[in-house]
């Protein structure tokens, strides 16, 4: 983002490059071709005025469908081909697997429950599953270690949502009756924000959160924190506090 505030915000993940070289070489070719229009209306205007005798025409001929086939071709080539060098350029690791992510050593699972309107946060606490008298929960707030894989399972439980983070350029609706996944690894610390980027009520503008990226040592600190707070406050007859899903469990 520059001194105007027009562009894209700061990335803070290693994915977040990737997808801005193709959104600029995609608004690059767009705008080529987009004035190559232009430029082909002007010329018509210029040549066809009023004094302008059309020639008759003779209908499709080879060379005319030979000439429309290449500009099709080409145009098809600059867009297409722009997105798809550029998946070749940066070929992507195991994160575009989730199945295969969740065995990465360090990874940070998260279940994520999307309603009206807030983001309720859940960790699996110190003995790794969830639904247990351990688990970390967070309101609006969710807490990472830099350089880690995350992987947040996504839920919804009236109407669709949608977890945006535009510092790391991930967007994904959470959808009633669903699970979605998403994985994303933050590169720098710091604070930045999660909005619902679906209209999803009356209250949808105050569906904002924060993503928190600190070091591995706080987020340690922070986990363990939260696991003994929630060990001691457990209840096992608050039934609505109780809402995870079995990890994994919609695959
Ligand atoms: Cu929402």
């Amino acid at each position: 983002m520059n001194a105007l505030g027009v562009g894209l915000p700061p990335d803070a993940s290693i994915d977040a490059g990737r997808l801005d070289v193709v959104l600029h070489d995609a608004l690059f070719a767009v705008s080529a071709i987009f004035l190559g229009c232009l430029a082909v209306l002007l010329v018509a205007l210029v040549r066809h005025g009023r004094r302008h005798t059309a020639a008759a025409e003779s209908g499709a001929t080879a060379g005319k469908m030979l000439r429309s086939a290449g500009v099709a071709l080409g145009l098809l080539g600059i867009v297409d081909g722009a997105l798809f060098v550029n998946a070749l350029r940066h070929p992507t690791g195991a994160l575009a697997d989730f199945a295969e992510a969740d065995k990465l050593p360090g990874v940070v699972r998260i279940e994520l429950n999307a309603h009206q309107w807030a983001w309720d946060a859940r960790y699996a606490g110190a003995d790794g599953v969830f639904g247990t008298a351990d688990d970390v929960t967070s309101l609006n707030r969710i807490v990472v270690p830099e350089g880690a894989p995350v992987l947040v399972e996504l839920a919804a439980t009236d109407v669709i949502h949608s977890f945006f983070v535009p510092a790391l350029r991930l967007k994904r609706d959470a959808v009633p009756g669903r699970i979605g996944t998403v994985s994303f690894t933050a590169t720098t610390t710091g604070t930045f924000e999660i909005a619902c980027a679906q209209l999803c009520g009356v209250n949808h503008y105050k569906m904002r959160g924060e993503l928190e990226v600190v070091s591995p040592s706080e987020y340690a600190t922070w986990l363990a924190r939260g696991s003994d707070l929630a060990t001691r406050g457990y209840d096992p007859d608050d039934k609505s506090a109780h809402w995870a899903w079995p990890w994994m469990a919609a695959r």
